[in-house]
């Protein structure tokens, strides 16, 4: 990795970092097919495509019962891991739920109340690794809101990996499917003659899952649309470059298109962190996926010449992951709004939040951070506003209320409160 200066870099290069692709746009017609078949032939299509993408022959789409049986048969060390974070995971998103509230507003009784979702479909990526982490993030939350019906949906194996199905028992999953890919959306948003459609969809996944999920939109609810992987350090000449490394292989290590950033104001600290990542990746199993992450036009090491300049840089990325090293990361925090999830000083890892400290791993990618938080018990409630108004609370209003009206050109709104007064 060649160390580079943010403010060297051209145009084009700048962009490649702050438009980070996806890939969804490559993938939509075959989403698009996968789904049309599915809503048209459910199960056929679901057997068919686990047989041509996975090779998987199918015999039960659903295997809910098989959850708890594969957290029987696993390592009480991973069923002690699963339950510890499903705990984590549970108590921090606990302090997200709304209270419903009432409030007497100059006369007029007004509030807010908050209902789950009665289905939902989580959406757990297998692929090169399996995500029972996933799982997790997707169902906890989910059944915190209160949801009635959480189904779980994940690409087929002739051996499901266990801890996958392990995690969905652990969290409480009311249903498990074998399935995967794009044609996974269209089973949850359409149903089939086994999967039992949901209102909404989250999770992230491939970009055909991605590509489905966006098409489906409208159809269904959906969280957002996550890509690969990504995680942006700032730091300055405090931060420990090896540990700096080993937060952006560790992310690196998810996708070939994941992206790894690290910018730094200190010329020594960024040699020193593009040479500890160039070491590590040799001990690294899955180095070749790393490499070729780090080898992406939105990965790299920058020099920046002062924290301001970093400071700009990380509010332009927003990142999915920040994670800040410095000797006063609140301050550098401060000055950032637009990131995902930010972890701070050298003893936080971003591996910590992906597994176990609490709060979500599925996270905006791609920049919408800028606009956008990542999954939490909010995705699954709706809420419903109330408004009570006693004769003096309408008396305040009539003239406000009945001069719009007819403003709009919509009297027969001014006659339902004139009504009132007669
Ligand atoms: N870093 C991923 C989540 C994850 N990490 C799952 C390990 N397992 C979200 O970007
Ligand atoms: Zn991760």
């Amino acid at each position: 990795m060649n160390v580079r200066a943010v403010a060297d870099l051209s145009p084009d290069e700048r962009a490649a970092f702050f438009e980070r692709d996806a890939g969804i746009e490559g993938a939509r017609e075959t989403a698009g097919d996968i789904l049309d078949r599915v809503e048209s032939e459910g199960d056929v299509a679901l057997r068919s495509y686990a047989s041509e993408f996975d090779g998987v022959e199918v015999g039960n789409i659903d295997v809910t019962d098989e959850a708890e049986r594969a957290y029987e048969a696993i390592d009480p060390d991973l069923q002690e891991a699963i339950e510890t974070a499903a705990e984590n995971i549970r108590v921090f998103h606990e302090r997200q739920v709304p209270d419903d509230w009432r409030a007497n507003v100059d006369g007029r009784e007004l509030g807010r109340r908050y209902r789950p979702l009665s289905r939902v479909g989580v959406y757990a990526p297998g692929g090169t690794a399996a995500y029972p982490s996933s799982v997790l993030m997707g169902v906890v939350p989910a059944v915190v809101a209160g949801v009635d019906h959480v189904a779980v949906a994940t690409p087929p194996a002739e051996d499901l990996p266990a801890a996958t199905l392990a995690a969905a028992h652990v969290a409480d999953a009311d249903a498990v499917y074998q399935v995967g890919g794009a044609q996974a959306v269209a089973a949850l948003a359409y149903g089939t003659e086994t999967v039992a459609p949901v209102e909404k969809i989250v999770g992230p996944g491939n970009k055909w899952v991605t590509a489905a999920k966006a098409a489906v939109r409208g159809d269904v609810e959906i969280d957002f649309l996550a890509g690969p992987s990504e995680v942006l350090v700032v730091c300055d000449g405090t931060a420990d470059p090896d540990l700096v490394a080993a937060d952006l292989l560790a992310q690196a290590e998810h996708d070939p298109n994941a992206s790894a950033v690290c910018v730094t104001d200190d010329a020594a600290t960024a040699e020193a962190v593009a040479d500890a990542c160039e070491r590590q990746l040799g001990a690294r199993d899955r180095r070749e996926v790393i490499e070729a992450a780090l080898d992406n036009d939105a990965s790299g090491v920058l020099y920046a010449r002062s924290m301001s300049e970093a400071v700009l840089f990380a509010e332009e990325y927003a990142a999915e992951h920040l994670s800040i090293v410095a000797a006063d990361e609140e301050a550098i925090l401060d000055r950032i709004d637009s990131a995902g999830s930010a972890f701070l000083g050298e003893t936080a890892p971003v591996a910590a939040g992906d597994y176990a400290s609490g709060p979500n791993h599925v996270l905006p990618t791609g920049g919408l951070a800028a606009v956008a938080g990542g999954l939490s018990v909010d995705h699954f409630l709706r809420s419903t506003t109330v408004q009570k108004l006693d004769g003096d609370a309408l008396a305040d209003l009539r003239e406000t209320v009945t001069t719009l009206a007819r403003a709009e050109g919509l009297e027969a709104h001014a006659e339902s409160v004139e009504k009132r007064f007669e």
